[in-house]
């Protein structure tokens, strides 16, 4: 007999029974992601066409204006939550401030709050190379109620409740969890329907893999520098191999599915680093921990950081436990 995946639907509905006393509104939620998560799909899909249909900032032949697509992404996801009417607020890297927000007829009533990068690494799009969606749930700390404030935002990450992402590649994927695990789910872009193809995803516990921006070396703290050399050493299973696309949701995938460690480090250029712990990092950190991978800032657990703003940077550690173990160790020099 002819075995069926199962769709992300029915998963959903499948596992929102594991939740004790679930109203099954992040069920909803997680529905609402991946609604918009087909849409940015589409769009992304269709970035090569772009000198054919006209730039950002050009007009199409409708009238419309065209977009960046981090911009179209942003606004896609924001306004498929908020026509769903089922978070309270939403963060956005693209967003200055978080947006409060009311459901219809009840005032606030929803209890979750929304984080998310919509479109990272979108300097990758003009060269055809894979980026992706993260994405942050957290139960808000505030009474339901009232609107939401800052405070809902700025939780650690271990307070999240579901982070995942989608990555736009040679296929599309949603990889999410809700602190059971690590699921992946690729598009059937013929069907627009997401199948579970990557039940229980874990990263092995050691790899072969490094991934860092080795052009910014001189501008790396020399703990870095002394893990990268080890990395490159001829003993035991090394040399490793270097693989870092210069985008996070891609270099994750590929390092849980092969094994490795990815790592942006901070540098004298930019003394925390690059990425975002509210919309990057922890995301990132849970799926780590969830797939027994391990992800800190090189002297600390991500997820224990209490944030203190909303773009937050901080530097990133994340992947093969005992790599990131061994990376840790080399930063422990240097305290
Ligand atoms: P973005 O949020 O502006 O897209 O930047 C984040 C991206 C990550 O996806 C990627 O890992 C990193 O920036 C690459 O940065 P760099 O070019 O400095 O190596
Ligand atoms: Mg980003």
């Amino acid at each position: 007999m002819e075995q069926r995946n199962k769709t992300l639907g029915e998963f959903i509905i499948e596992h929102q029974a594991a939740f004790q006393y679930s109203t099954g509104e992040l069920s909803k939620l997680i529905n609402a992601i991946r609604l918009a998560a087909k849409v940015v799909n589409h769009e992304v899909n269709k970035a090569g066409l772009i000198d054919i249909l006209g730039a950002a900032g050009d007009t199409n032949i409708q009238g419309e204006d065209q977009q960046k697509l981090d911009v179209l992404a942003n606004e896609k996801f924001i306004q498929t939550l908020k026509n769903r009417e089922i978070v309270c607020g939403i963060a956005s890297e693209e967003e200055d401030d978080f947006i409060s927000i009311n459901s219809h007829d009840e005032l606030h009533q929803n209890k979750y709050v929304v984080l998310i990068d919509p479109l990272d690494g979108s300097s990758n799009i003009d060269v055809n190379v894979s980026v992706g969606t993260i994405f942050s749930i957290y139960r808000r700390i505030t009474p339901i109620g009232t609107p939401v404030t800052l405070q809902d935002f700025l939780q650690p990450g271990v307070n999240q409740v579901a982070a995942g992402y989608v990555v736009y590649g040679t296929s599309t994927m949603l990889v999410y969890t809700t602190g059971h695990g690590v699921h992946g789910f690729t598009l059937n872009p013929a069907i627009g329907t997401f199948y579970l193809s990557h039940p229980n995803m874990e990263f092995p516990e050691k790899g072969n893999i490094y991934s860092i921006n080795e052009g910014n070396y001189v501008h790396f703290p020399q703990g870095v520098k002394d893990y990268i050399k080890y990395c490159q050493m001829e003993e035991e299973d090394r040399p490793y191999t270097s693989r870092y696309i210069g985008s996070l949701v891609s270099d994750f995938h590929r390092n849980m599915i092969k094994g490795g460690i990815y790592i942006y480090p901070k540098s004298s250029k930019a003394s925390n680093g690059k990425l975002r712990l509210l919309y990057e990092c922890n995301p990132m950190a849970f799926l780590a921990e969830q797939a027994n991978g391990r992800a800190s800032n090189g002297y600390q657990r991500i997820m224990e950081i209490q944030p203190t703003e909303l773009h937050e940077r901080v530097p990133f550690f994340c992947g093969s436990r005992k790599m990131v173990e061994k990376a840790e160790s080399f930063m422990a020099r240097y305290p």
